[in-house]
């Protein structure tokens, strides 16, 4: 197999402040599937395609948040290597055992120049999308339910030490650069966004003063079709919408940014180019084009997108 190191995004868990409420808007609304309640109160949920418990994790607390984003890696070998290649980078790590977070093996977390929890994991329980495996079906009740994204596909974080972090995603975990925002002196990156495979990316990173922000998670439509009925479904439930739907000119993907009631931003995303590892060269964007970066036919640089995260 041609793939091999870290897979995928494979979890986040988020903080809203109130639990039935958030469960409300991520099931009702985007249409998750929610698939357990641990003794903690956390409520487990996975997108509709994804054939793993669990993607996308509440817990109730008394401010917005991400608390930690999880990626899965191949096997307990490549868990085993990566720990050690964390070790002895110089980053401290910590085991969290199976079983801490329902139908899920042990975890090594870390925390990364930026403030942010990162996690890796190896086993998490195959439950199926319900599609079957033997003479699958291509549509279930669930692939229409609210907005129905089909997996989590990446999330954008905000905080300190961007060149840090991005040595570490590069030189440790096997990501690269895919594109980049320059300072406005053109020295160094105010966003950097990683793949670790050949989706446009698995992680963003943008730099900023406070630590560990949340600046959006994004779960992935197949349709530009799919995205604007994901915003008359956000229209009709009134869900707080901040950008488009528009066109990113970072990645290509066609998105709508949007708050769930607690303000953490979420995006339904489509689309975007599909690049290699032997893509050598990032697509670079210079500070003054920032704006259609973010939003290409408006170029514009909205302000929420600097200051508002969560
Ligand atoms: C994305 C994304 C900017 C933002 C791009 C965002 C400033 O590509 O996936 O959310 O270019
Ligand atoms: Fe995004």
């Amino acid at each position: 197999m041609a793939m091999t190191g870290v897979l995928r995004p494979g979890h986040a868990q988020i903080r809203v402040l109130d639990l039935e409420e958030g469960v409300r808007h991520y099931r009702d609304i985007l249409g998750l599937v929610e698939t357990g309640r641990d003794a903690q109160g956390r409520v487990y949920f996975k997108c509709w395609d994804e054939r793993d418990h669990n993607s996308f994790i509440l817990r109730q607390a008394d401010c917005a948040g991400l608390d930690f984003f999880g990626f899965k890696v191949l096997d307990t070998a490549t868990l085993n290597k990566l720990d050690a290649d964390l070790q002895a980078y110089g980053v401290k790590t910590e085991r969290i055992p199976a079983g801490d977070m329902l139908e899920t093996g042990e975890r090594v977390r870390f925390e990364i120049p930026s403030g942010h929890l990162i996690e890796l994991y190896a086993e998490k329980t195959s439950v199926g999308n319900g599609c079957g495996l033997v003479n699958p079906v291509a549509w279930t009740a669930d692939s229409e339910r609210g907005i129905a994204p089909v997996r989590l596909d990446h999330a954008l974080l905000y905080g300190p030490n961007v060149a840090a972090v991005q040595k570490l995603f590069t030189e440790v975990l096997g990501f690269y650069l895919v594109e980049r925002v320059l300072t406005p002196d053109g020295a160094g990156n105010v966003a950097i966004w990683l793949s670790c495979g050949h989706k446009v990316h698995d992680i963003a990173f943008a730099e900023y003063p406070e630590p560990g922000k949340l600046h959006h998670c994004s779960f992935l439509l197949e349709t530009w079709e799919e995205v604007l009925r994901a915003g008359d479904i956000m229209s009709v439930n009134k869900t707080p919408v901040d950008i488009g739907p528009t066109r990113h000119g970072v990645t290509r993907g066609c998105t709508i940014y949007a708050w769930d009631p607690s303000g953490n931003r979420f995006e339904t995303f489509m689309g975007g180019y599909q690049p290699y590892p032997d893509y050598k060269e990032a697509l670079t964007w210079t500070f003054d084009n920032f704006g259609q970066g973010l939003d290409y036919p408006q170029r514009k640089l909205h302000e929420t997108f600097l200051t508002v995260v969560s």
